[in-house]
């Protein structure tokens, strides 16, 4: 077999301006990521700076107000670079409200102040998406009321709120739900590959790292680094270092090459949908507030799944 010494250029997703398409159950439900680009009401009720500290003492993990004042507990990743929910990666420290609002306004963050902060979410935030139309366009096709409400309960209950400072990575994971991203402050590089591409993206087995999660690291910087190759606009002296970097990586994993990934940016206001399974990375470019609101696989879809996602 030939080595191949290139990675593809990411493409973007479907995109619309609107809420969900109206064929979005039909056409792209489990099959392809939407992106919901500067959704109008999102937009207007995004996040400021100020809003932050209201989120803060909204939320029901927070504050213990102590002679220092309001304190929360945030995630720092053992690498200083990437945060999953588990022990291995990353580990709990208390920080006060004031300077962790400090570090996510910090547009240049350096590596020691990098934080993740993840909780439920509160009740304000609720609120402000249930009055969108974001969930009804997403919403089982029923027009039974009851269902409704259980969906959007249900998605809310599960929902969780990411608060992180620039340079913060959530590395190459999939999982087993739907689930929506919601911009509300700052920017966010989310990479995603299709869920026919797991077997090319070297899961770990459960001994090395979890099984929903991928032992590639900086799959952004690497794919981003191919497509400036690709596009030529770079520095004569920086091709023969970046291809080298790109060669090394195809080395270590060759099956990279033949994966078709999807690159989104997002802003205030954009929503990403994110079908189960799809394996993704998501990069904070500066300080960002985000939501994700997931739902379950419909009992087909559970049927149809492939056997690495069982586990
Ligand atoms: O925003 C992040 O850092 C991670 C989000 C994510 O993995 C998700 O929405 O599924």
């Amino acid at each position: 077999m030939t080595k191949q010494t290139h990675l593809p250029v990411p493409t973007t997703p479907a995109t619309t301006t609107q809420a969900f398409p109206p064929d979005f159950h039909r056409k792209y439900k489990n099959r392809l990521p939407v992106f919901v680009k500067g959704h109008a009401e999102l937009r207007a009720a995004c996040t400021t700076v100020e809003g932050l500290r209201c989120l803060f003492s909204a939320t029901g993990g927070l504050p213990n107000e102590g002679s220092g004042g309001a304190r929360v507990n945030v995630m720092k990743a053992l690498d200083g670079e990437n945060f999953l929910d588990d022990e291995r990666y990353t580990e709990p420290v208390s920080i006060s409200v004031e300077d962790f609002i400090g570090h996510v306004k910090d547009t240049n963050g350096s590596e020691r102040g990098r934080m993740y902060y993840r909780s439920t979410l509160p009740e304000s935030l609720k609120a402000l998406l249930a009055a969108s139309d974001i969930l009804d366009t997403i919403c089982p096709t029923t027009s039974d009321a009851t269902e409704k409400q259980a969906f959007v309960h249900r998605s809310f209950s599960l929902a969780r709120l990411w608060v992180s400072t620039t340079g913060c990575v959530t590395p190459l994971h999939y999982d087993k739900c739907h689930g929506l991203l919601v911009q509300l402050y700052g920017r966010k590089r989310f990479i995603v590959f299709p869920r026919d591409d797991a077997g090319s993206l070297y899961l770990h087995n459960g001994i090395t790292g979890p099984t929903h999660a991928s032992r590639v690291r900086a799959v952004d910087k690497i794919f981003e680094n191919a497509a400036r190759l690709h596009r030529g606009d770079i520095a004569q002296e920086e091709t023969i270092p970046l291809q080298q970097q790109i060669d090394n990586f195809l080395d270590s994993y060759p099956k990279v090459a033949k994966t078709t990934p999807y690159v989104i940016e997002l802003d205030p206001g954009d929503i990403l949908y994110t079908p189960p399974g799809y394996l993704h990375e998501v990069a904070s470019l500066s300080g960002s507030v985000s939501v994700t609101i997931p739902w379950d696989m419909c009992p087909d879809e559970l049927d149809d799944r492939p056997a690495w996602m069982a586990f």
